[in-house]
This record gives structure tokens, C-alpha cells and sequence, in this order.
């Protein structure tokens, strides 16, 4: 049987993770864009790696950049995909005020020049194109829920630069008739989440201040409201999509929405500590009301009257998003999707895997190894 070959662009990312390990259970050949970095970068997808020396790999990693064209047209001639995923990006929308001009580049035209490779290697009528598109243009909320048709409104150089990726896909699905297509997908997290987004960063600093490695976790806006889904649900939309009759845009999102804070008192009870929230914007504080014990020991190590939540405003953007909520309808009909995971499920894996790493490096520290880090 011929096997299928996709090519996956941010691979190392946690996406990239998720549906390369997916595509390769389904028998795909997966190649994979990963970018030169002076640190390895491959964590995520380390236990899929082949050795090259092996013959018949299908698992193959290649150096290339979204903002290099000349990389982009070298890989995908030689690789010559059925489907290329674009899930490349500087995904970080708060990092995107900082870095507008890269983010613009890579987000933004770095799906121009994939779309461009296909077309000059005439691979138009061959190689199906997904574009990692997002909740993030619809911003300034035009509609409740947001659904395909609902108006974009971007709040962030980030938002900006994927409503140009959005726009040019859709493009060149009608001027050429590549089978190209947008995934709008809401916000989606799981245990290989960036450590910078905030369910993981509040997941990582719970687990840490319950073990009473961290005193306190700095947050910004709080009462901003998302539609979190799980990535492993979500992966599998993207890999569906390119599966269809025909390319269209389809929303991904559970259709049901959490607070900042509501994520937050979540996490700290999946840890048996009961929080409760006081004072108002930059001083809105989180303190410990109660923690569960075992034999009369507190299970984690703070205590009722803890400050363990702050707001920082150095967290604040310079344009919120404070809501966001999907309506997949279109999806649940077209494509037979309901999200498996919820948000409850999401926390509690999201926490356990924070909770054993935080608790190796406890058990570092209480060997005193980390001072050796420090010193040497
Ligand atoms: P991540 O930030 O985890 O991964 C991004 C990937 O892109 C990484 O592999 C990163 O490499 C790579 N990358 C960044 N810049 C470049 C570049 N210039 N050239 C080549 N590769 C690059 O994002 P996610 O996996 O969470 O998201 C995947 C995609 O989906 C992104 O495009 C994101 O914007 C979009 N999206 C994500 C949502 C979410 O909630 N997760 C929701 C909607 C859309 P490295 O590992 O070296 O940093
Ligand atoms: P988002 O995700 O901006 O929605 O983009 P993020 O987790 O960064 O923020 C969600 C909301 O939480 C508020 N927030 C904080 N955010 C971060 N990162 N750190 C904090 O300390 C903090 N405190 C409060 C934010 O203001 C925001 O309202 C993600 C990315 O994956 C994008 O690539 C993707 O397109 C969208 O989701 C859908």
C-alpha cells in the first residue's frame, strides 16, 4: 500500500507533537520543519525520533524556517506531500506586541510562502494545505458565540498577522484551486503546553507552590474568558479537514467558556487547596481559605492566609481579548466532531503531570543537588 506523506511545519511544537504522533499511527510517512536552535528543541517529539542511520524511517526531521523561502521550496520539492499542516508560528500573542515585525513575517507571510512553493513546484492539484488559523481574529467580539460567518475584528500584531495567513489561504483555494483550508481553532492546551500560556503557567506554578518550591504565582487579567479544549481532540480536527470532498473553514472549539480565575481555582483544587479571590484589579489577590490534610498535615505546603495569586499588570496587553466563545456547530455536522475532553479532564492531567515533574525537582532539592547547579 502507498503510504500517505504529510509534512508537518512547527512539529516541535505542541500540536506538531500531537498530530505527528497521530498521522504516524495512521500509517503516514510524517516529515517534520523543526528550526535551528542553539538549545536541542525536540522534547516534545523526542520519543518518535528515528535514527537516520536506520533505513525506512517515517519519521523524518528537516531544518527550515517560515520566514526562509528558499528552505521552504527545497523540502516540500523534495518531500512532495499529499498534506502540509502549517502550525508554525510565534504563537505567544502577548510576546507578538514585543516582536510584531517577526511575528508578521512568520505568521503571516510564512503561509504566503508555502502556499507560493506549492504552486511554483506544481504540486497544486497534489498537495492538500491546512492553516493553523485562530480564535484570536475574532478580538473585539462582534458576536456570542463566534462561529465561520461571524465578522474578525484582530486586537494583536499576532491576530493581525494570521488574518493575512487566514485571508491568503482562502486566496489561493479560489484563485488556483489548491485544496487549502482554515482551521479557526479556540484555545487548546494539554501537559506539553508552552510554559508561557497561562493554563500551563498556572498549572506549573500550583503544583510548584503546593510542594513549596514557589511562593506566590504573578498573573494579568484574570477575568479574561476562553473556551479551552483539549490539543488531542484538536489535532484530529485538523488531520479530518484535509480528508473532506472539499476545502471549506471550519470553527473548533468545546462552545463552552472559564474565567482566568475560574482556571485557577480549579488547578488549586485538583491539589486540595481551596482558594478564594479578594480586591479588584491590580489588587485582586488569591488566598489560601483551606487545605486539605492527611493525618492532620496540610497535604500542600501553604497554609489558610496565604497570598498564592497576584495580579501583575506587566501581564496586561496593550489590546485584551477579554472573551471568546465558539460555536462548532458546523464542524459537529460536517465532520461527526464533538470534543472529547473536558475542561475538569484537561486540569486534572494538566496538573498531574505539573505535580510530578515539581516533585522530582523537590527531591533534587532536598538531596541539596541543585546547589552543585548554582555554584560549580
Ligand atoms: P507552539 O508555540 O507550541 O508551537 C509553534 C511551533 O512553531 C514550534 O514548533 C516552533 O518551533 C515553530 N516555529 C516558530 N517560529 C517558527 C519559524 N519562524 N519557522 C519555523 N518554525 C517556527 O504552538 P501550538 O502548537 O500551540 O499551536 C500550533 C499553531 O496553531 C500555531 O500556528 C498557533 O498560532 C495556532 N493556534 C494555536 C492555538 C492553541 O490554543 N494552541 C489556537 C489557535 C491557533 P520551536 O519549537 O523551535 O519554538
Ligand atoms: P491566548 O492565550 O492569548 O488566548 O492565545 P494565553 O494563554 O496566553 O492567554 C489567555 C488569557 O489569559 C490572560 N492572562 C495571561 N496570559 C498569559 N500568557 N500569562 C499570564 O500571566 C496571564 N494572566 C492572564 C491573557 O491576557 C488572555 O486573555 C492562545 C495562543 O495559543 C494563540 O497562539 C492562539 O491563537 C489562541 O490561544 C487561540
Amino acid at each position: 500500500m502507498e503510504h500517505k506523506v504529510a509534512l508537518i511545519t512547527g512539529v516541535t511544537g505542541q500540536d506538531g507533537a500531537y498530530l505527528a504522533e497521530f498521522l504516524l499511527k495512521k500509517g503516514y510517512v510524517v516529515h517534520g520543519i523543526k528550526r535551528r536552535s542553539s538549545l536541542f528543541n525536540t522534547d516534545r517529539i523526542d520519543h518518535l525520533y528515528q535514527d537516520p542511520h536506520v533505513d525506512n524511517r517515517n519519521f523524518i526531521l528537516h531544518y527550515g524556517d517560515l520566514t526562509d523561502s528558499t528552505s521552504l521550496v527545497r523540502i516540500i520539492q523534495k518531500v512532495k506531500p499529499d498534506e502540509i499542516y502549517n502550525l508554525a508560528a510565534q504563537s505567544h500573542v502577548a510576546v507578538s506586541f514585543e516582536e510584531p515585525e517577526y511575528t508578521a513575517n512568520a505568521d503571516g507571510i510564512g503561509a504566503l510562502r508555502i502556499l507560493e512553493a506549492i504552486r511554483i513546484l506544481g504540486l497544486t492539484q497534489k498537495t492538500r494545505f491546512y492553516q493553523a488559523s485562530t480564535s484570536e481574529l475574532y478580538g473585539l467580539v462582534q458576536e456570542i458565540p463566534q462561529k465561520e460567518t461571524t465578522p474578525f475584528y484582530p486586537r494583536s500584531p499576532y491576530a493581525v498577522a494570521k488574518l493575512y495567513a487566514y485571508w491568503i489561504t482562502v486566496n489561493y483555494r479560489e484563485a488556483y484551486g489548491i485544496y487549502a483550508c482554515n482551521g479557526v481553532l479556540f484555545n487548546h492546551e494539554s501537559p506539553l503546553r508552552g510554559e508561557t500560556f497561562v493554563t500551563r503557567k498556572i498549572t506549573r506554578a500550583i503544583s510548584r507552590i503546593a510542594l513549596g518550591l514557589q511562593e506566590c504565582l504573578y498573573l494579568g487579567n484574570l477575568s479574561a474568558l476562553r473556551d479551552w479544549g483539549h490539543a488531542r481532540d484538536y489535532i484530529e480536527m485538523q488531520w479530518l479537514m484535509l480528508q473532506q470532498q472539499q476545502a471549506e473553514d471550519f470553527v473548533i472549539a468545546t462552545g463552552v467558556q472559564y474565567s482566568v480565575r475560574q482556571f485557577v481555582d480549579f488547578a488549586a483544587k485538583e491539589l486540595g487547596i481551596t482558594l478564594a479571590f479578594e480586591g479588584e484589579g491590580d489588587k485582586e489577590v488569591g488566598i489560601v481559605q483551606a487545605v486539605d490534610t492527611v493525618n492532620g498535615e496540610y497535604k500542600a505546603k501553604c497554609k489558610p492566609g496565604d497570598v498564592i495569586v497576584k495580579v501583575d499588570p506587566r501581564y496586561y496587553r496593550p489590546t485584551e481579548v477579554e472573551t471568546l466563545l465558539g460555536d462548532p456547530t458546523k464542524a459537529k455536522e460536517k465532520l461527526g466532531w464533538t470534543p472529547k475532553t473536558s475542561l475538569a479532564e484537561l486540569v486534572k492531567e494538566m496538573v498531574e503531570a505539573d505535580y510530578n515533574t515539581a516533585r522530582k525537582d523537590s527531591l533534587v532539592k532536598l538531596a541539596g543537588f541543585q546547589a552543585f547547579d548554582h555554584h560549580e
